[in-house]
C-alpha cells in the first residue's frame, strides 16, 4: 500500500486529482481507515505494531501529499505569472493629444494681457435680452442702428447676443465706484445673420472692454488699443483709428491694421482696401451710464469691442475666417504647439 500509494500521489498533476487520491488514502473510507476499522480481526499482540504502521503511512501520505500540492500551486502561479508578463520596457503608446484653437491663443493672451493692467474678466451669457444687448446701450426699440447689427432672436425678449456690449450694462449696474474705477473685458462668442466670406463669419467672438473712472480721457482709448495692437502684432505692424458710428459711444472710432497679405497695398482680402477693421470703441455715451445708475456728469470712460477672429486672422496670416469654424484638423494641427 506504502508504494502504491505513494506513486497515486506522484501521478496526480493537478489539485482535483490530488484530492481525489487523499480521499482514497487517507480519507473517512480511505485504505488506512478501512484498515483501522478491520483491527479486531487482528490478534492482539500485533494491534499495536499494526496501529504504528498505520499511522506512520498516515503521516507520510499526509506529508507528502501537502508538499505535492504546494508543487502544483507553485507551477500553477509560475505558468500564470509567464502568460501575464509585461514589458516594462517597451516604449508607451501616444494618445493624440490636441490643440489649442488659434483663436483662444489669441483670447488667452489677450485676457493675461489686460490682467495684468488691473483688468477684471467677466463672461455675459450668449443667450441674452433686448434689455441688456440693445436697451441699456441706448437703442431702444425703434432704432434706427439695431439695423447695424442683423440678430438672430429667440423671442420678442430673448436672442443670440449680436455682440458682448450687454456685458458692459451688466457689470456698470453693479459695479461699486466708491471701492474705485472700473476696468473690465468681456470675451465670449457672439452670433450675427451676416453672409459668411472671408472676413465675416455667422459665429464669432468678440472681447468687449470698459473702463470707467473720473478722468478717463481720448488719449487713454487711444493708448490702450494702440499698445493693444503692438502686443498682438508686434511692433511693425501698421494700425489707424477711423471715425466711426455707434450708438453706445460718442465720440466713436473703429480701428484698421494693414493687411496681413499686402501690407496695407490692396488685395483681394482686405477687398483692395489695404486694412482689416479689427474692433470698434469710444467714449461711453452718458446714457449708458445713466442707465446703469451712474452718474454721467461725474463718471465717464471709454469702451471697445474687438474683434477676435480677425485678430486671429491677422496675427497668423489666414486668408479665410471661416477655416477658424470649419474643424478640418490638417488647419489646426498648423496651431499645435510642441510638447
Ligand atoms: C460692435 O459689435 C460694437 N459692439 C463694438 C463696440 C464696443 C463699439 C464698445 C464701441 C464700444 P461691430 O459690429 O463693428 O461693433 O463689431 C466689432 C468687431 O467685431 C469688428 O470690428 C470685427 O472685428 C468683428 N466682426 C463684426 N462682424 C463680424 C463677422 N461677421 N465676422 C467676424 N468678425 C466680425
Amino acid at each position: 500500500l506504502r508504494e502504491e500509494g505513494l506513486a497515486e500521489i506522484k501521478k496526480a498533476s493537478d489539485e482535483q486529482k490530488l484530492n481525489e487520491v487523499r480521499v482514497q488514502l487517507v480519507g473517512k473510507k480511505g485504505e488506512l481507515t478501512k484498515i483501522l476499522h478491520s483491527m479486531k480481526e487482528i490478534s492482539p499482540e500485533n494491534r499495536r505494531e499494526v496501529g504504528q504502521k498505520v499511522n506512520e503511512l498516515r503521516d507520510l501520505f499526509n506529508s507528502q501529499l501537502d508538499e505535492t500540492k504546494s508543487a502544483i500551486v507553485k507551477a500553477l502561479i509560475a505558468k500564470k505569472m509567464e502568460e501575464e508578463r509585461v514589458d516594462v520596457t517597451l516604449p508607451g503608446r501616444r494618445s493624440a493629444v490636441g490643440g489649442k484653437h488659434p483663436i483662444y491663443e489669441i483670447l488667452d493672451d489677450l485676457e493675461a494681457y489686460f490682467i495684468g493692467m488691473g483688468y477684471q474678466v467677466v463672461q455675459g451669457p450668449e443667450i441674452e435680452t433686448d434689455h441688456y444687448v440693445f436697451e441699456m446701450m441706448n437703442l431702444p426699440k425703434d432704432h434706427p442702428a439695431r439695423d447695424m447689427q442683423a440678430t438672430f432672436y429667440i423671442d420678442p425678449e430673448n436672442l443670440l447676443r449680436s455682440q458682448t456690449s450687454g456685458d458692459q450694462a451688466r457689470v456698470l449696474e453693479k459695479h461699486d465706484f466708491s471701492k474705485g474705477p472700473l476696468k473690465m473685458v468681456g470675451p465670449g462668442k457672439v452670433y450675427r445673420r451676416d453672409d459668411d466670406d472671408a472676413t465675416h463669419s455667422h459665429q464669432f467672438m468678440q472681447m468687449e472692454g470698459l473702463v470707467i473712472d473720473k478722468h478717463v480721457t481720448m488719449g487713454d482709448l487711444k493708448g490702450t488699443l494702440e499698445l493693444t495692437a503692438k502686443h498682438i502684432f508686434g511692433q511693425d505692424r501698421k494700425t489707424r483709428l477711423r471715425p466711426s458710428y455707434f450708438p453706445f459711444t460718442e465720440p466713436s472710432v473703429e480701428m484698421d491694421v494693414s493687411c496681413f497679405n499686402c501690407d496695407g497695398k490692396g488685395c483681394a482680402i482686405c477687398k483692395y482696401t489695404g486694412w482689416i477693421e479689427v474692433l470698434g470703441a469710444g467714449m461711453v455715451h452718458p446714457n449708458v451710464l445713466e442707465n446703469a445708475g451712474v452718474d454721467s456728469t461725474v463718471y465717464g470712460g471709454f469702451a471697445f469691442g474687438l474683434g477676435l477672429d480677425r485678430f486671429a486672422i491677422l496675427k497668423y496670416g489666414i486668408d479665410d475666417i471661416r477655416d477658424f469654424y470649419t474643424n478640418d484638423v490638417r488647419f489646426l494641427e498648423q496651431f499645435r504647439k510642441e510638447e
